[in-house]
């Protein structure tokens, strides 16, 4: 599927709201053959990894860093995306950070802290938040009820808050947050299989344990510009600019999932976690 260049004004309403949805961004056979791979494929299985929330709820997650040949690679890397990333981002080597995917089950799906990317990213000694990005790609219906992801609308212009340990993830700073609910709309975002939510890496965001009886799977994908070297970060993916395919690539691929050799995260790596 050809995807539309971004427009001046949704670049305008990232700008201004500090995130931008696009409907049906992937077609829903694409949407298919990555669901397929995500939920048959032992290697994605293998390397999840558990992240426990404050009420000690589940999350599970596969993140990797240098994007593949696979399908969820050749995804990553087509075209579309990386163009739309270029338009939100502006002038630079557009560079993917790490991809993850997030496998929210049914009733036991944990909720993620109020936080904000760069939060986790800060640590990994990014100057400069602009130049990041993520990419929520929507692989199943993203509902109230199954535990949507919620921004606080406009919440990126407060810029880097405090980050501390909650449970197992990071939670912005308190008594900053309590005042952002006074003074920012929340929104939940809603998504349907193929829907992308591009968001900036200072929007406070948040979700609620999946109580539902249907699962909430989605892959994030960060990016970043070439030109923001991180000075804590050991692995160069964000560092090295993506080998661009075409869209059409996702669908003529052999389906295939990732390999065993790819770099995934660690349990043992979660201390800089960014996920
Ligand atoms: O998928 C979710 O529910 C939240 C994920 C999130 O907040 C993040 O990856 O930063």
């Amino acid at each position: 599927m050809l995807r539309q260049p971004l427009t001046a004004s949704q670049k305008a309403q990232y700008d201004s709201d500090g995130y931008l949805m696009v409907k049906s961004f992937l077609g829903l056979e694409e949407v298919d053959l990555l669901y397929s791979i995500a939920t048959a494929d032992n290697i994605l299985r293998n390397h999840s990894i558990d992240l426990n929330d404050q009420s000690g709820k589940r999350t599970k997650l596969t993140l990797w860093f240098t994007p593949g040949d696979d399908t969820f690679g050749l995804l990553t890397r087509s075209q579309g995306i990386v163009n739309a990333v270029q338009a939100l981002l502006g002038e630079g080597e557009v560079c993917h950070f790490h991809s993850k995917l997030m496998q929210k089950e049914p009733q036991v799906g944990g909720a993620w802290e109020v936080h904000q990317d760069y939060g986790y990213w800060y640590k990994n000694g990014f100057l400069f938040p602009d130049a990041l990005i993520s990419v929520m790609v929507a692989l199943t219906e993203a509902t109230k009820e199954n535990g949507c992801l919620q921004v606080l609308k406009g919440s990126h212009k407060m810029g880097r808050l405090e980050h501390n340990f909650a449970g197992e993830q990071q939670g912005a700073d308190v008594p900053f947050v309590e005042e952002a609910f006074k003074l920012f709309e929340r929104v939940y975002v809603e998504l349907e299989p193929g829907d992308v939510l591009f968001f900036h890496p200072n929007l406070l965001h948040m979700s609620e344990a999946n109580l539902s009886p249907r699962p909430r799977w989605s892959l994030i994908s960060a990016y970043n510009l070439s030109y923001n070297k991180p000075f804590r970060e050991k692995n160069t993916s964000c560092i090295t600019p993506v080998k661009v395919v075409p869209d059409t690539a996702i669908m003529e691929s052999d389906p295939g999932g990732l390999s065993e050799e790819m770099d995934f995260l660690k349990k043992e790596d979660e201390i800089t976690l960014k996920v």
